[in-house]
């Protein structure tokens, strides 16, 4: 199994709140337990699966069907996209989303500042990456668990040549009912529809999710508010060094396409992804670093 407990691990651990233990299909996970807030978050993929402040509900939906093995993804949780979205574009063989969401990261460190602890994990590339693109590069995922959920995003080119790559931070939020959601913030902004061979559409108003939906919003920086009146909250997601939001809803039909998701899951969960992808690819030159960083937050209705 990819990425059994490192002994070394257990030297970052913070007593009482910050423990690296065995996780589903005995991958090993980081369990934060703090006054504030609980969590966790996976070195396979450097996936977070859970985040709840305490006094409050889980914000991150998880399918109960997830496949928790080596060259499946998390379905749930906080999926990392890298260094490409979707399809590879020249390589229809290419894993889906990159390769960094199904790689054993390293854990970097676990600090923790007031109630709130920052985990860091890393990966860089090696023989097996490029397989599958060429580039030098090393990312740390660093995900502060508190009242607030801070996922940052932080990619070095190691090389010699400058490299292009996108990124996602493929969030799944746990709602109440899909139907009943409003999700604000992209009123005005262009889109393209993946659901319709990637048109070119602009969005009116709030959105409403009434069918499988699909959307990436091009060249927007704004914060999203997803109102939810079954949980009775609002979750708003601000983030810095993004400039494409992703909305995902896969509806019936797609999810029951999904081996990984059972049948009625689609109705608790939407995607909403801050990214740099399609014409917002990110390029950097050797030696420089790109960090992208999303911050969730929730509140009573
Ligand atoms: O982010 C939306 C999306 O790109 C959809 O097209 C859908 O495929 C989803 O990601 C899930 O992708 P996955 O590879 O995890 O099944």
């Amino acid at each position: 199994m990819k990425g059994t407990i490192a002994e070394s691990d257990h030297r970052f651990e913070i007593p009482g709140t910050a423990q690296v233990v065995e996780g589903n299909g005995g991958l090993p996970k980081v369990r934060i337990t703090s006054p504030e807030v609980v969590g966790e978050m996976y070195l396979y993929g450097a996936h977070v699966t859970s985040w709840k402040p305490v006094g409050g509900e889980e914000v991150l939906f998880l399918s109960s069907q997830s496949r928790w093995k080596d060259g499946h993804a998390i379905r749930g949780g906080v999926p990392v996209c890298f260094p490409w979205f979707g399809n590879k574009a020249d390589d229809p063989k290419a894993p889906a989303h990159g390769f960094v969401r199904t790689k054993a990261w390293q854990l970097e460190s676990i600090a923790q500042v007031g109630a709130a602890v920052t985990v860091s994990m890393f990966t860089e590339s090696n023989e097996d990456t490029k397989r599958w693109w060429p580039a030098e590069f090393r990312m740390v995922h660093r995900a502060t668990f508190g009242s607030e959920l801070s996922l940052e995003l932080v990619v070095t080119n190691t090389g010699t040549t400058s490299l292009r790559f996108e990124e996602a931070l493929h969030a799944y939020h746990r709602v109440g009912n899909i139907a009943d959601v409003r999700l604000r913030g992209l009123d005005t902004v262009h889109y393209l529809d993946k659901t319709d061979s990637n048109r070119k559409k602009i969005q009116h108003g709030e959105i409403v999710i009434v069918s499988e939906t699909d959307r990436v919003y091009l060249n927007t920086r704004d914060a999203i508010e997803l109102e939810d009146p079954v949980l009775h909250r609002r979750i708003r997601v601000t983030k810095e060094n993004s400039l494409t939001t992703v909305v995902w809803n896969p509806w019936v039909q797609k999810a029951h396409s999904l081996a990984d998701l059972a049948d009625d899951e689609w109705t608790q969960m939407i995607c909403i992804e801050s990214s740099n992808v399609s014409d917002f690819a990110v390029d950097l030159a050797p030696g420089q670093q790109h960090k992208m960083k999303a911050i969730v937050r929730v509140a009573d209705l």
